[in-house]
C-alpha cells in the first residue's frame, strides 16, 4: 500500500482567477504559507474493475467522484484503476484549503506507484490543474505561484502562527473554481482586482524582506477583502462572508489592541488569524476565550 501525505496552505495574497486554464496560469500572483496541523494522508493500491474514492471513509460519487476520476487521467501511464483513501485532519472542501493538500498527497502517490516518473517540476504542472493552490502545498517557507505559472519558495525571517475560526464546517456551496471563473468573466471589479493584487503581492514580498509583520498583515487584509468583493459584483451577487464572520472580524480588530495579528479568509466564511509564533500562546488564550463552545477553533504551525 502507497502512503502520502501533504498539508494544506493559505494565501496571504491570493490566486483568484486564470487567466490560461491549461497550462494554469493564474490572473494573480499569490503568496501561501503550509499548514502543518492540516494535513492530508493518501493511502492507494491497485483496483482490479475501476477507480474507487473514499474521502475521510466516504465513497465519492457522481460529480465528486469525476472530478477525482478526471484529474487521475492527467497522471495515469497505463490503464490502471486504484482504489484511493483519503484522510483530512480538518474540514473537507469548507474553505480551509483541502483540495491544495488533497491533490498535492494525491499527485505524489500516484508518482510513487509509477516509481517517482515525475520530477517536482512536472508534478506541480500537473497538479496545477487538478486544484491551481495545490501547487503551494509541495513548497516549505513562503510560497510564491506567479502569473507566469512558476512556483518557487523565498526566504523570510518572519515566523507565523495561525489559528483558524470555524463557522461553518460543512461544504461549501459555491466552489471556488466556479466562483473564480464567473468573477473573472462577469465581475465588474475584477480588473480593479487584478491591478491592486499587483501592487499587494509587491508590497507583501517587500514587507516578508524586511520582516515587517504590521505593515504586512495591513496588505492580506486589504487583498482578501477585495478578493471577495469581485463575487458581490459578479453574476453571482454572492459572498462567502456571512454575518457571523462579519462579527469574528469585529472582535478580531478589538483583539489588535491587545495582541499583533491579521486575518484573511479564503472561499468560504471561516477565519484565518495569524500572528507571530512568539505571541503563540496569547492568541490560543484570546481565541478559546472568544470563541469556546461557540465556533471550533483550530490551531497550527507553519511547515
Ligand atoms: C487561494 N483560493 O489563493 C485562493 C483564495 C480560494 C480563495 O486557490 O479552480 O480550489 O482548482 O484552481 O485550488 C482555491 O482554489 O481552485 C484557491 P482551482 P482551488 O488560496
Amino acid at each position: 500500500m502507497i502512503k502520502e501525505i501533504a498539508y494544506a496552505n493559505i494565501a496571504l495574497i491570493k490566486y483568484w482567477g486564470k487567466e490560461n486554464k491549461n497550462p494554469l496560469k493564474p490572473s494573480t500572483s499569490s503568496i501561501s504559507v503550509r499548514l502543518k496541523s492540516f494535513k492530508t494522508t493518501t493511502y492507494l493500491e491497485k483496483n482490479l474493475l475501476q477507480d474507487e474514492i473514499y474521502i475521510n471513509d466516504e465513497l465519492q460519487l457522481n460529480d465528486d467522484k469525476n472530478k477525482i476520476v478526471n484529474y487521475l487521467k492527467l497522471l495515469k501511464q497505463d490503464n490502471s484503476y486504484f482504489t484511493i483513501k483519503s484522510y483530512n485532519s480538518f474540514n473537507t472542501a469548507a474553505g480551509l484549503s483541502s483540495s491544495s493538500s488533497g491533490i498535492c498527497a494525491l499527485t505524489k502517490a500516484i508518482n510513487q506507484y509509477y516509481n517517482n516518473k515525475y520530477t517536482l517540476e512536472e508534478m506541480i504542472e500537473i497538479s496545477k490543474l487538478g486544484s491551481g493552490s495545490s501547487c503551494r502545498s509541495y513548497t516549505d517557507g513562503y510560497t510564491i505561484f506567479k502569473t507566469s505559472g512558476k512556483v518557487f519558495n523565498i526566504e523570510s525571517k518572519m515566523k507565523l502562527y495561525m489559528g483558524a475560526i470555524i463557522i461553518d464546517g460543512n461544504k461549501k456551496e459555491i466552489s471556488s473554481r466556479k466562483a473564480m471563473e464567473i468573477s473573472k468573466n462577469t465581475s465588474k471589479l475584477f480588473s480593479k482586482w487584478v491591478k491592486f493584487s499587483k501592487i499587494d503581492y509587491r508590497k507583501a514580498l517587500f514587507y516578508l524582506r524586511i520582516n515587517d509583520f504590521k505593515n504586512l498583515g495591513k496588505i492580506v487584509e486589504r487583498n482578501f477583502k477585495l478578493m471577495h468583493k469581485t463575487t458581490v459584483y459578479s453574476d453571482l451577487k454572492f459572498t462567502y462572508i456571512k454575518k457571523e464572520s462579519l462579527q469574528v472580524l469585529n472582535e478580531l480588530e478589538k483583539l489588535k489592541y491587545k495582541l499583533n495579528l491579521f486575518y484573511t479568509m479564503d472561499a468560504g466564511s471561516n477565519i484565518k488569524v495569524f500572528c507571530l509564533y512568539k505571541d503563540k500562546e496569547k492568541l490560543e488564550k484570546n481565541l478559546k476565550k472568544l470563541y469556546e463552545g461557540k465556533y471550533k477553533i483550530l490551531l497550527s504551525e507553519i511547515i
